[in-house]
């Protein structure tokens, strides 16, 4: 099938890491600023950045570079704004983008300044009409903007819900971990829906956070960690007795953890690419989608770093249909049945039910 057609239908998408979702094109600008600055070896960089295949540990030290390139109030805005604008222009109309708060003290930035900055990139989303929760004031400053005869052309554009995840990193603190839930908590209105615990699965103990994470959800906020990267079976049991709301990859577990799961029903967030790029599942002739998938567990197609593994929704949706014979029907149903496991409001989940349904009818699918 055409991948234009992977590109037109609507998609949603629940797993993204902000800064793995960079372009390379925009990391190669920053890289090039900074080494005219003299701060890093632009020649040093550029090859890294282009290199297309990493192992799970390369990943990790690519983020770190990421992040010497990324992290300042600006940058931040900027690469918002243009994760937001690439997956919209890819037809995702609900995305619910995770980043972890940093707190960068040379660069005056806290926690809490790092999440205004994301804030401010959705806030200049302009090629779309964005939703993310507005304040009063926000929805005050748009509707008289609208009101000026759709002079913005707001009511024209084409409509993207973003709302964010919180990350906690496995090499945080967890003084650190519950900073970024208080955080989450003050920032709901403008669209944090929830967290997250992701970073390199080899480094640190989950259950350093479980203090946080059960904070997290008394609070009434969502929890989805990443389970089952690596082989560590007492981590994944551990993971999945939480019983978080949804769980990223779910690679490695061993058959009784797998009952586990499928018992659970707990919706996995699947990304095809990324598990082969990382030699996490070896070719995706054996990838557990086809299982998932096969026993109607509740999953989830995403991308995960579009940016850092060169994929796109549209790619991962067309890599899933061909590999395991999905046809267009299969495909919208897929994309559809994400609306249910997305962490948004109700009014948000039935608005969304309602677009695919307009859009099902229409095309007959
Ligand atoms: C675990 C991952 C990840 O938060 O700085 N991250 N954590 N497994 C993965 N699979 C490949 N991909 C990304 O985005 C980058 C951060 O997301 C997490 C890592 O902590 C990484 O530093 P933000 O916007």
């Amino acid at each position: 099938m055409e991948m234009d057609y992977w590109v037109s239908i609507p998609k949603v998408e629940l797993h993204a890491h902000l800064n793995g979702s960079v372009r390379d094109s925009t990391l190669l600008e920053l890289a090039k600023e900074l080494g005219e600055k003299g701060i890093i070896l632009f020649s040093d960089v550029e090859h890294v950045i282009l290199k297309n295949d990493r192992s799970l540990t390369e990943v990790f030290k690519m983020f770190d570079l990421i992040h010497i390139l990324t992290t300042d109030h600006d940058t931040v805005t900027r690469i918002t704004k243009e994760v937001v604008e690439d997956f919209a222009s890819e037809n995702v109309v609900y995305l619910e983008l995770r980043t972890t708060p940093k707190r960068n003290d040379s660069r005056g930035m806290t926690k809490h300044s790092y999440m205004e900055a994301v804030v401010e990139g959705l806030r200049r989303v302009d090629a779309f009409n964005i939703d993310f929760a507005l304040t009063e004031t926000e929805l005050w400053k748009k509707g008289t903007s609208c009101q000026r005869n759709n002079e913005c052309g707001c009511l024209s554009k084409r409509k993207i819900y973003v709302r964010l995840l919180l990350s906690i990193d496995r090499r945080e603190t967890l003084e650190a971990a519950m900073e970024t839930v208080k955080l989450a908590l003050d920032m709901r209105n403008l669209g944090v829906v929830g967290i997250d615990l992701s970073g390199n699965p080899k480094v640190g103990e989950w259950t350093t956070f479980l203090p946080a994470l059960r904070f997290a959800r008394e609070q009434g906020l969502r929890v989805t960690l990443h389970c089952g990267e690596v082989p560590n079976q007492e981590e994944i049991h551990g993971m999945l007795d939480f019983l978080p709301e949804r769980i990223g990859h779910a690679c490695c577990l061993e058959e009784d953890a797998w009952r586990k799961l499928k018992t659970s029903k707990i919706p996995v967030e699947i990304c095809l690419t990324s598990n082969i790029r990382t030699n996490t599942i070896s070719s995706i002739a054996v990838h557990h989608f086809a299982d998932l998938y096969s026993t109607k567990h509740p999953l989830i197609l995403c991308t995960d770093d579009s940016g850092v593994f060169s994929t796109s929704l549209s790619k991962e949706y067309a890599i899933a249909a061909a590999a395991f014979g999905l046809g267009k029907k299969e495909m919208f149903q897929l994309a559809k049945n994400a609306v249910e496991y997305s962490f948004a409001e109700d009014k948000v989940v039935s608005e969304l039910k309602d677009f695919f349904d307009t859009v099902e009818a229409e095309f007959s699918l």
